[in-house]
């Protein structure tokens, strides 16, 4: 008997947390809009490319993207272009990018991007894929992407 409430208990944990993760995910894409995911095509024998993404916020309250991961690369950081001594680097984006409501933040090509390092395995040209964006508050959100060498 005892061991039946216990088992009944654990279940209803199971079924909150389930629920809550439906809730979460639900509100996530009512809050903010991914498109256009994709990865750039890695030059032969190179560990480390890109991956672009459009993403709309969709509320009436600033949002923040703060990282990225990806299932297929070791390291993956926020990574925007600046100018030192008239000289283009990239730089590391610690504090991530805020997104004021209504606003489209575009990482692409030349600018901002999300720079994935230590590819795990070989990415095939033209596949589908997936890149991961945490946005402060809401937690990660799965977004689908392609591998490609360019923009069409
Ligand atoms: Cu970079």
């Amino acid at each position: 008997m005892e061991n039946k409430l216990q088992f009944i208990r654990l279940f209803l944990i199971v079924i909150a947390v389930l629920s809550a993760n439906v809730a979460a995910s639900q509100s996530a894409t009512d809050q903010v809009r991914f498109s256009n995911g994709w990865v750039k095509m890695p030059m032969p024998g190179m560990h480390m490319t890109a991956a672009f993404v459009d993403i709309e916020n969709l509320i009436t309250s600033d949002l923040r993207l703060i990282a990225v991961r990806t299932s297929f690369s070791a390291m993956s950081e926020l990574h925007e272009m600046v100018m030192v001594n008239n000289v283009m680097q990239m730089r590391h984006a610690g504090d991530g990018w805020i997104i004021a409501p209504g606003a489209t933040l575009n990482l692409a090509p030349g600018g901002k991007h999300a720079m994935l390092m230590g590819l795990k395995s070989l990415l095939q040209n033209h596949s589908a894929t997936s890149l991961e964006f945490n946005i402060e508050g809401m937690g990660w959100i799965s977004v689908p992407a392609v591998v490609k060498t360019s923009l069409p």
